[in-house]
């Protein structure tokens, strides 16, 4: 890795070559912190879960999948799915539960974890769980975020898999200010992934579109997705379809609000990971989320679909590989 490159007096970027997407020979994940070393044991705080009391290598070292999304419904359907896909007993387990914050189900090699709302607590999450991965010793893990977004232009339904990354002012990084500094991180997806993802989309999926695109990822659901029904707005109706026609030619499919921080922290610690959303409102007609809860629910079954599709056919070429 380089260092730091000073792009004003307080803006860092951090460059790094490409062995930052490369895990270690055995396929396990590189951690780049020296001072974990130091740890006697490592508590894992808003999981619950701790390197002393938890055998991580025994209870997780076969987890190939980590899959996480907004809500518990969801992401305990997810795990009862892929039981039934992978021929599993689902035993029902919150592995997080003590926590009160997260909840994580594991399925054979499938782990299905809660990343709650928005960029911090999503990267909480990312933290403690990269780490557990870590410690558990799992091998070639990928890192999939099924989710839910506002489209733009494209059909209620549809299903997007991100292939770029940006924030609300249409840069690719994840910012975050570290001792009074900007850092600044590339949000870069996964090649490689995006095109399984793609190639199985077309050939299997015919019951929804699925398409690819850039995602924007804002730090609100209200004013910095231009709605403009929040508790307050200083928006004018034809600045909001402005700004969002603007999107729109930027090839901006879907706005959420987890997506820069999700591929730049898997970027950054040479996980390969893939962001998968339904849009649940085409924002170019209006901002309310009002289809019925069941019809809501049932849309966001979709992107399950093409991550259930993704981890079987993984699964089966690490099975003809003795991986
Ligand atoms: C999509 O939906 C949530 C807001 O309703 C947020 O977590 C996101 O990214
Ligand atoms: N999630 C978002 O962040 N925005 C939407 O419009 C819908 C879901």
């Amino acid at each position: 890795m380089s260092l730091p490159q000073k792009q004003s007096s307080e803006t860092y970027e951090v460059t790094y070559d490409e062995s930052r997407q490369e895990l270690s020979k055995n396929g396990e994940v590189i951690i780049r912190n020296p001072h974990l070393n130091g740890l006697s044991s490592d508590v894992l705080y808003h999981l619950a879960i701790s390197t002393d009391t938890h055998d991580l290598p025994a209870l997780f070292g076969d987890v190939k999948f980590v899959c996480v999304g907004g809500t518990l419904k969801r992401m305990k359907q997810f795990a009862e799915y892929m039981a039934k896909e992978l021929d599993i007993q689902f035993d029902g387990k919150d592995w997080t539960a003590a926590s009160f914050r997260y909840s994580m189900f594991k399925v054979g090699p499938v782990l299905s974890v809660t990343h709650g709302m928005g960029i911090s607590s999503l990267s909480i999450l990312m933290h403690e769980i990269i780490k557990l991965v870590y410690y558990a010793k799992c091998k070639n893990v990928v890192f999939l975020r099924i989710g839910t977004s506002g489209g733009i232009g494209v059909e209620p339904g549809t299903v997007v898999i991100t292939d770029k990354a940006v924030d609300g002012l249409l840069r690719p990084y994840y910012e975050l200010y570290i001792l009074g500094k900007v850092v600044r991180r590339p949000s870069i997806c996964n090649k490689e992934l995006v095109e399984e993802l793609k190639s199985i989309a077309a050939q299997e999926i015919k019951d929804f579109p699925t398409i690819s695109g850039t995602t924007m990822c804002t730090l609100d659901f209200y004013e910095s997705q231009a709605r403009l029904d929040g508790a307050f707005c200083d928006l004018t109706a034809q600045q909001k379809i402005d700004f969002l026609n603007k999107l729109k030619d930027a090839n901006v499919v879907n706005i959420e609000m987890e997506a820069i921080t999700f591929a730049s922290m898997c970027h950054y610690t040479g996980i390969q990971g893939a962001i998968i959303c339904v849009t649940l409102v085409n924002r170019l007609l209006g901002d309310q989320v009002s289809a019925n809860k069941d019809y809501l629910y049932q849309l966001q079954t979709r992107p399950q679909i093409l991550a259930a599709k993704l981890i079987k056919k993984r699964l089966a070429l690490y099975k003809s590989q003795n991986i």
